[in-house]
C-alpha cells in the first residue's frame, strides 16, 4: 500500500493520478497549512523540506519529488502503458520531457506562487513573480512546440509526462488564454482529461 501526502490541487495531483491510473493499492492523506502557511510538526518529521507530494513506499521507505515519483511508479506498473521502458526509443525523450517539466516550469510555479521565498529584500517580490510569469510563458512556448503534431509529448500514446503536464497547466494564470495562445497545450490537457483515473483525480482535488 503506499500512502501519498497531498495537498489538494498541488503537486501532489499528477502522482495521484499515476497511482489512480496504475491501479496501485494508495490511501491519500490530504494535509492543510496551518494559518502561518506552514504543514504541521508532524510532516516535518516525514519530509524535513515539508512539501506535497510526500510518497510512503510500501516498505515504508519516503520517497520526495513528484518527476522522480512519476518515472518510479510508471515503470513499475509496465501493464499501464504510461513510460517507454529503459532502452524504448521513445525513453530519452520522455525522460526529457519529464525532468523538464518538473525543473523549469514547477520551478517557475513557484517562483510566481511564493515569490516572498525568493528574496531577502522587501519589494522585491513582484518582480520576482513579473520575471516569473514571462518565464512559464516561455516555458510552456517550448513545451507547445514539442508536442508537434501530438496529441500526447510521445505522440498518439499517453505517458506519465502528460498527466504531469496537465497539472502545470491548471496553475497557468489564465488556462483559456494559456490554450488559446497554444492551441496543442489544450488538445493534450483535453486527452489526459479524457482518462478516466485522471477525471476521477482531478475531481477529487476539486481541480
Ligand atoms: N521538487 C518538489 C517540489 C514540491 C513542492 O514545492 N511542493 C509545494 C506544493 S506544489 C509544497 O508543498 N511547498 C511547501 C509549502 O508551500 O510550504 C517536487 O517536485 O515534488
Amino acid at each position: 500500500m503506499y500512502t501519498l501526502y497531498c495537498r489538494n490541487t498541488a503537486g501532489s495531483m499528477a502522482p495521484e493520478a499515476l497511482l489512480e491510473a496504475c491501479g496501485a493499492e494508495y490511501k491519500v492523506i490530504v494535509l492543510e497549512r496551518m494559518p502561518d502557511g506552514s504543514f504541521e510538526e508532524f510532516f516535518h518529521r516525514i519530509n524535513p523540506k515539508a512539501e506535497v507530494p510526500t510518497l510512503v513506499l510500501p516498505d515504508d521507505s519516503i520517497m520526495t519529488e513528484s518527476a522522480a515519483m512519476m518515472i518510479y511508479l510508471a515503470d513499475l506498473y509496465p501493464e499501464a502503458g504510461l513510460a517507454p521502458a529503459a532502452g524504448a526509443p521513445d525513453r530519452a525523450r520522455f525522460l526529457r520531457w519529464q525532468v523538464y517539466l518538473a525543473t523549469a516550469l514547477y520551478m517557475s510555479d513557484l517562483r510566481l506562487f511564493y515569490p516572498e521565498r525568493y528574496t531577502l529584500k522587501p519589494g522585491e517580490a513582484e518582480g520576482i513573480k513579473a520575471r516569473a510569469l514571462e518565464t512559464m510563458m516561455q516555458e510552456f512556448a517550448i513545451y507547445a512546440d514539442a508536442l508537434g503534431e501530438g496529441p500526447f509529448i510521445l505522440g498518439q500514446r499517453m505517458c506519465a509526462a502528460d498527466i504531469y503536464a496537465a497539472m502545470l497547466c491548471t496553475w497557468a494564470p489564465d488556462m483559456p488564454a494559456l490554450f488559446a495562445k497554444h492551441p496543442m497545450l489544450g488538445r493534450m490537457y483535453d486527452g489526459v482529461l479524457a482518462h478516466p483515473a485522471v477525471k476521477k483525480v482531478w475531481e477529487r482535488n476539486g481541480a
